[in-house]
């Protein structure tokens, strides 16, 4: 193979003043199920991680995993239905939930990371309570919003050099309570809580589209607001931003939608002048 090993030489030099300002930074990075894709895609999203950490940042993994529970159901013959973007979770359907995703899922992950030289450990919001919710909407039977964080034993986890891979599944207020959490909702929570530098929503949109269908690159939180109210920001972008929205005024930096499915996304986001996707801030 015939490549530019100066052309590599040089994009690794211009790296050096985002490895220096990301030193240190929290970066929380949802990897949604849609973003997920074979077991390249996965192997690649892997490395990247393992980068991040290699270069000195702490990312937290959040996964999701909607399409691999949807298949489990539909094998069972366990119908499934969606309200507002999320899952109408009965007591059949939440274990199936927690099967797969801190089961099936989150381990898939931990192998890819560890496959790349990486340390990772799998946990769900049920580990040392750090994700305790309440009944979202009695409509949607089993699904938590998130009122109580415990993220110690995630900054314990990465200051050990491990990255820590999260299943969004819950406890509750009450004893033997389990909890479905939209995958958005739990990084946005734990990013929230941990007050991370950036929060990575990668997706498999190219980011949020403006009135004319172009990604726009970087918006204020005031200006999503008004995007939603006139209906420009619709659909799964609602609670994708409003996650957004929720997670800055919680304190983190800047949170970015970006298509997961583009090769290497989080290190173009996070280390070229180029960025990816939609970066909003305050
Ligand atoms: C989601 C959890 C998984 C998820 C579900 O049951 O599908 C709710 O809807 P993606 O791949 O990120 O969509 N939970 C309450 O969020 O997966």
């Amino acid at each position: 193979m015939n490549r530019d090993w100066t052309a590599i030489a040089r994009t690794l030099s211009e790296a050096l003043p985002y490895l220096q300002r990301f030193s240190g930074a929290v970066v929380v990075v949802k990897f949604g199920g849609n973003a997920m894709g074979d077991a390249e895609a996965m192997a690649e999203f892997a490395r990247d991680v393992v980068l991040m950490r290699q270069v000195g940042l702490n990312p937290i993994v959040v996964h999701g995993g909607g399409p691999m529970i949807n298949d489990l159901l539909n094998r069972l013959g366990i119908e499934s239905n969606f309200v507002r973007g999320k899952r109408v979770t009965d007591k059949a359907t939440v274990e199936v939930v927690e099967m797969v995703l801190t089961g099936l899922v989150n381990k898939r992950i931990v192998q890819a990371i560890m496959d790349e030289g990486g340390r990772a450990v799998g946990l769900s919001g049920k580990d040392d309570d750090m994700i305790v919710c309440e009944p979202d909407d009695p409509e949607l039977g089993f699904v938590g919003r998130p009122v109580e964080m415990n993220v110690q034993v995630l900054r314990d986890l990465f200051n050990a050099g491990i990255i820590p891979v999260v299943a969004p599944v819950a406890t509750g207020m009450e004893a033997n309570q389990t909890f479905n959490v939209n995958g958005d909702t739990a990084a946005g929570a734990i990013a929230g809580a941990l007050k991370a530098d950036r929060l990575l929503l990668l997706t498999d949109v190219s980011g949020v589209k403006g009135a004319n269908g172009d990604v726009v690159t970087e918006l204020t939180d005031v200006q999503v607001r008004e995007m939603i109210a006139e209906g420009t920001i619709a659909g799964g972008m609602i609670p994708k931003t409003e996650t957004a929205l929720e997670a800055l005024e919680a304190g983190v930096r800047a949170v970015v939608i970006l298509d997961g499915r583009v090769p290497n996304a989080c290190l173009l986001e996070l280390f070229t002048e180029h960025g990816a996707g939609s970066m909003i801030r305050m």
